[in-house]
This record gives structure tokens, C-alpha cells and sequence, in this order.
């Protein structure tokens, strides 16, 4: 049995998804931000030293990193479905797409993120950086997404599943309407059936939208 350690309103909606469409039986401990801080609770750090949020547990290993977590869970349950071959050219692009949602397209998102709750949004340098940095990366994807239900091979595939919490972070902040074919790419992965599912999970696990 999967065990997935889930925070609300974080990554870990990436495995909640990916579980959900491998159909493979697991089950969820539940954790919330904390209200003020936004961080995961201490708790979380008994599970993995990090204490962040995804982590699974598979076959007694605690596995932390959507990134890998994702990986691993594709190998083992549907390679056949949800990658492309191993010695295909879509391999590379697969890989390089499910590491760009959590590196080069995270990066920019985070700083941005980051300084505007901290107030520190009056450092012109830093504002340059990241807005360049952001257009950079959406642009580069935004081609790669163009009359695309998937980014590689046009099937759904890891790749989509990384990418869609980045796109998430991206509609929360009003971004996309810069970016028509990410837009839309947004919107296709939402109409999934798993992935409504997983957001239905979601409102259930997050706390805070019941108060
Ligand atoms: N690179 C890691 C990042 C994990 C991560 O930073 N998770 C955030 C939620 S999106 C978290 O647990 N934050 C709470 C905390 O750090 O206390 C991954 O892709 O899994």
C-alpha cells in the first residue's frame, strides 16, 4: 500500500493526482499549513527530516521530491501509459519537462512569491530578474504547449502532472492571461476526470477552506 503524507494547498496535489489516475490502492495522512506561518506542521519531520510535503511511503522506503516521487511511481505502476518509451527521443523532453516544473519554471515563481509576501518587492534589481526570468520560462513553455491537450507526444504523460501545480501557483497569481497556449493547456489538464477528482480530495483535506 502507498502511503502519501499530503499537505494542503502544496505539491503533494502532484501525487494526489498521479495516484488517482494510476488507480493503484493507497491512503493519505493529512497535514495543514499552519494558518500564520504557512508552514507544514513539526509532525511532518518525523516522517522525513525535511518535513515537507509530498513524501510517500512504498514498501516500508520513505520517499521524499515530487519530481522523484513521480518518476518512481510511473516506473513501477504505468510506464507504459504515463511515459514515453526509455529509447525514445520523447524520453528526454519528458524528463527535461518534469524537472523544468520543479526547477526553472519553480525558481522564478517562488521569488516572486516570496518577495511580495515578505513586502520586499522594492528592490528593482531583484523585480527585474524575476520578471524577465518569468517571461523567459512561460514564453519557452507557452511554445512548447501550442495546439497541445499534453506537452510530450501529446499524451498524458508525468510531464503534465509535475507542470500542473506550477500552473495552479500561476493562475492564483493572474499570470496566464499573458500566456494564451499555457492558458489553454490549464484548462484542458483541468477537465480531466482524475484531475477533478483530485481536486475534490483536495477541498477535503485542506481545512482552511471551511472556516
Ligand atoms: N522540491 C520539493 C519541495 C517540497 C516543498 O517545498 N513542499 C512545500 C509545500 S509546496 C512544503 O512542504 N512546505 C512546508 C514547509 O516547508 O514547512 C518537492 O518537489 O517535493
Amino acid at each position: 500500500m502507498i502511503r502519501l503524507h499530503h499537505l494542503n494547498q502544496s505539491r503533494s496535489l502532484r501525487i494526489l493526482w498521479l495516484l488517482e489516475e494510476l488507480g493503484q490502492p493507497y491512503e493519505v495522512v493529512s497535514y495543514q499549513r499552519d494558518a500564520k506561518t504557512h508552514l507544514a506542521p513539526d509532525r511532518l519531520k518525523q516522517v522525513h527530516p525535511l518535513g515537507k510535503s509530498p513524501v510517500i511511503e512504498l514498501d516500508g522506503q520513505v520517499i521524499a521530491e515530487s519530481g522523484a516521487i513521480t518518476e518512481l511511481l510511473i516506473e513501477r505502476f504505468a510506464p507504459e501509459r504515463l511515459r514515453p518509451a526509455p529509447d525514445s527521443a520523447a524520453y528526454a523532453d519528458y524528463l527535461s519537462w518534469i524537472h523544468f516544473a520543479e526547477s526553472s519554471l519553480m525558481l522564478p515563481l517562488l521569488l516572486d512569491m516570496f518577495t511580495q509576501k515578505m513586502g520586499a518587492n522594492d528592490n528593482e534589481t531583484l523585480n527585474r530578474y524575476i520578471a524577465a526570468e518569468k517571461h523567459k520560462v512561460l514564453s519557452y513553455l507557452d511554445d512548447a504547449v501550442t495546439d497541445k491537450l499534453y506537452i510530450v507526444n501529446n499524451q498524458l504523460s508525468g510531464a503534465d502532472i509535475m507542470l500542473s501545480f506550477d500552473l495552479i501557483m500561476l493562475a492564483k497569481d493572474k499570470a496566464l492571461e499573458q500566456y494564451p497556449n499555457v492558458k489553454q493547456y490549464a484548462l484542458q489538464l483541468a477537465k480531466l476526470d482524475s484531475y477533478q477528482r483530485t481536486m475534490r480530495l483536495e477541498a477535503n483535506y485542506d481545512d482552511s477552506r471551511s472556516q
